[in-house]
């Protein structure tokens, strides 16, 4: 298996409910290392950008509203398989489907408030971590 790196939001709804410890330690207890982290406030831009893809859809203009209704944590996260692990430690996109003991299964309200994103695939997490960080602002595994 390689080492991976793939880019994690901690969502407002999760960072409003003050998980981010918790989430943090899903990470840590999962294999993943944290090599870049950032809180911040996305503006519209912002959140429209990362999520350009889902221009089309219906949910769109809902899922931006979300994600600039309050601060986010943005982080890097290094493993074996990180990308997939981080998608298995987050649970299905719905919480209600979400399997017993993941992300979205403990801390997630609705399909829109649903406490965390990963990227899906190794070009995603590519452009996600660049759409964030400046190479220079991942550190190296500890
Ligand atoms: P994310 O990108 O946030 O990690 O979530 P995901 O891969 O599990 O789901 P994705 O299909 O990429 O959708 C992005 C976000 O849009 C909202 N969504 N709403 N109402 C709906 O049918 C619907 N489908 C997706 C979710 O908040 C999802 O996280
Ligand atoms: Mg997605």
């Amino acid at each position: 298996m390689a080492v991976e790196r793939t880019l994690s939001i901690i969502k407002p709804d999760a960072v409003a409910k003050n998980v981010i410890g918790e989430i943090y330690s899903r990470f840590e207890k999962g294999g993943l290392r944290i090599v870049a982290a950032r809180m911040m406030q996305l503006s519209r831009e912002q959140a429209e950008g990362f999520y350009a893809v889902h221009r089309e859809r219906p949910f769109f203009k809902d899922l931006v509203d979300f994600m600039i209704s309050g601060p986010v944590v943005v982080q890097v996260l290094e493993g074996e398989n990180a990308i997939a692990r981080n998608r298995e430690l987050m649970g299905a996109t719905n919480p209600k489907e979400a399997a017993a003991g993941t992300i979205r299964a403990d801390f997630a309200d609705s399909i829109d408030a649903n406490a965390v994103h990963g990227s899906d695939g190794p070009d995603t997490a590519r452009e996600e971590i660049a759409y964030f960080f400046k190479p220079e602002e991942v550190c190296a595994r500890g």
